[in-house]
């Protein structure tokens, strides 16, 4: 039994710890999980907390559900078109026209903890992309997933193109924008765009048991797995992270600290006493 608990209280997503898990999960049921800026920015609040607490290894990415209105699930079915400006997503206050789902995208993707998307229902649109960008897909058997970008008047040119191909291949990622079809979960599976199908019932168990598998491995191993797979992709900012790794590693070590050492000691640093290593 995973006892979470409650990190924040706050309007349009939920926020919880356990045993090394973050639990962070849109909470809009009524509208399929629909985001606005203010659900994007407490996301991006709660993901930024997860990312820098060392006690926790693994994000199970969520979504409440069902719908109070009809029952239904959603893991999230993107941008709530309602708060739709003309130039972006209008947020409460000001507001200003922001499509803030690309800073998360980039927090979930640069990271240097996996995070597990648990798709109950409808992962539509930007929702698609989040759980597309997200390190592993665990899905309920009532997930359904696609894009609607075209339909709506909207796409994303970035990830959710670019990334999608690298998972799914060339012919059928365009097929999915194209044709704006939706797929059940099963055919998610077998165009290798989830990891697994679990009763809906038992969704968060497996996502809880697969964090926990993670969680026993080795921290530094799993951050570096995950910087390099990137790093293929991401070009110079994807060496950046993970060399920004190495360079951790090396602060870590008593060759690096002897720099640092001899600085703060007014000497010149011994290098010497350590190898060249081949
Ligand atoms: C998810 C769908 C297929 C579910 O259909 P179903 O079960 O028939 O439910 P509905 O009756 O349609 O919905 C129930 C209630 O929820 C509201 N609702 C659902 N989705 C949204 C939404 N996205 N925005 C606002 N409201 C929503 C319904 O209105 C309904 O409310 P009531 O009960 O009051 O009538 C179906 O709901 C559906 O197709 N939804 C829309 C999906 C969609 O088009 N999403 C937007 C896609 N675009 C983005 O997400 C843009 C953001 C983005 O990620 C991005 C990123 C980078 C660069 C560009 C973009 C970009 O695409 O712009």
């Amino acid at each position: 039994m995973t006892e979470w608990q409650l990190v924040k209280e706050f309007k349009e997503i939920t926020y919880k710890k356990s045993d090394g898990l973050a639990r962070i999960a849109f909470n809009r049921p009524e509208v399929r999980n629909a985001f606005t800026p203010l659900t994007i920015d407490e996301m991006i609040e709660a993901f930024m907390d997860a990312w820098y607490d060392n006690k926790i290894g693994v994000v199970l990415f969520s979504s409440e559900n069902p719908s109070p209105k009809d029952g239904k699930y959603a893991f999230c079915s993107g941008g709530d078109q309602s708060v739709r400006g003309d130039a972006g997503y209008l947020d409460q206050g000001e507001k200003r026209a922001r499509l803030n789902v690309l800073e998360l995208q980039r927090i979930i993707r640069f990271m240097p903890k996996p995070v597990i998307a648990l798709v109950a229902g409808y992962a539509i649109g930007g929702g698609h992309i989040l759980h597309l960008i997200s390190d592993l897909t665990i899905a309920a058997d009532n997930a359904i997933f696609g894009q609607t970008g075209p339909v709506v008047g909207s796409f994303d040119a970035g990830i959710g193109s670019n990334y999608l191909a690298d998972v799914v291949g060339q012919k059928k990622a365009r097929e999915i924008w194209f044709l704006c079809r939706q797929y059940n979960a099963q055919e998610a599976l077998d165009m290798g765009l989830i990891n697994t199908i679990v009763p809906l019932e038992q969704l968060e168990k497996e996502g809880i048991k697969w964090g926990q598998e993670i969680l026993e491995k080795s921290p530094f191993a799993i951050k570096s797995i995950k910087s390099a797979l990137n790093a293929a992709i991401d070009g110079q900012i994807g060496l950046q992270v993970m060399a920004g790794h190495m360079t951790q590693l090396y602060y870590m070590s008593e060759e690096g600290q002897e720099g640092r050492n001899a600085y703060l000691e007014k000497r010149k640093p011994d290098f010497k006493k350590y190898p060249w290593r081949p």
